[in-house]
């Protein structure tokens, strides 16, 4: 059975498990946190090169890179396709992917996060309020104006869902958790969007199951009661 390393809380971990319930996959989840010390298992520097998850294991076959995940069991897995078969919208698919690991969650959500989790809930350094502003006021107009922009449909690519709304949504997952708001006056198409791409099935299952860990991190959740 296919495992996947990560936490329920991951950006990139979330990716992979989505893209395996989308394709009925039997995987097997492994709770593995790499910024607490001891927690990886013995040969984690083997399976993660990086030490970043997720990491997927299929037999003896490992990798560790979310989009390398969701690609490989794209092709190992063609039934419910996350990459559409237009050659354009292909290559839209991989840029919104893209986009959501180098842009949105390293420029926004990883800040965020580790500002006002990693930082004060697990390394004792209080909140930067002056990042946390900045990366609001600089980055956040920047990201969600973009998204606005490209949104003209249910789906970013297409008519179904692809990569590129699972690893966008997935972001906005987290960054909502830590409290972070959508202004649905300023941002309509994104909010009505990310509203809609949470009630697909799949995002519901991986987010019920996430549920127990955000809890106990005390993160918001209510968010999805819209969904
Ligand atoms: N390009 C990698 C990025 C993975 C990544 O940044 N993972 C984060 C969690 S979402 C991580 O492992 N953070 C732990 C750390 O920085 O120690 C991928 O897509 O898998």
């Amino acid at each position: 059975m296919l495992t996947i390393h990560g936490v329920p809380l991951s950006v990139h971990t979330r990716k992979a498990i989505i893209t395996a319930i989308l394709k009925k996959i039997d995987y097997r989840f492994e709770v593995v946190i790499p910024v607490i010390p001891g927690n990886p298992p013995a040969n984690w520097g083997t399976l993660s090169p990086t030490g970043l998850i997720p990491v997927m294991e299929d037999g003896d076959f490992t990798l560790a890179d979310s989009t390398a995940i969701c690609l490989y069991l794209e092709k190992k897995h063609p039934a419910s396709p996350v990459l559409p078969a237009d050659v354009k919208d292909f290559g839209r698919a991989l840029w919104f992917d893209a986009y959501a690991g180098g842009t949105i969650f390293r420029h926004l959500v990883h800040p965020l996060f580790v500002q006002t989790v990693v930082g004060p809930n697990i390394n004792n350094v209080p909140t930067d309020k002056a990042v946390v502003d900045n990366v609001l006021t600089s980055m956040r107009p920047k990201i969600f104006g973009y998204l606005e922009q490209q949104i003209s449909g249910k789906y970013l690519v297409g008519d179904a869902m692809t990569l590129a709304d699972i690893a966008v949504s997935s972001n906005f997952v987290v960054y909502q958790y830590l409290g972070f708001e959508i202004d649905r006056g300023q941002y309509p198409k994104l909010a009505k969007y990310l509203r809609d791409i949470l009630a697909n099935a799949a995002l519901q299952r991986a987010l019920a199951d996430e549920k127990p860990f955000v809890d106990q991190m005390g993160l918001k959740r209510d968010f999805l009661a819209a969904a």
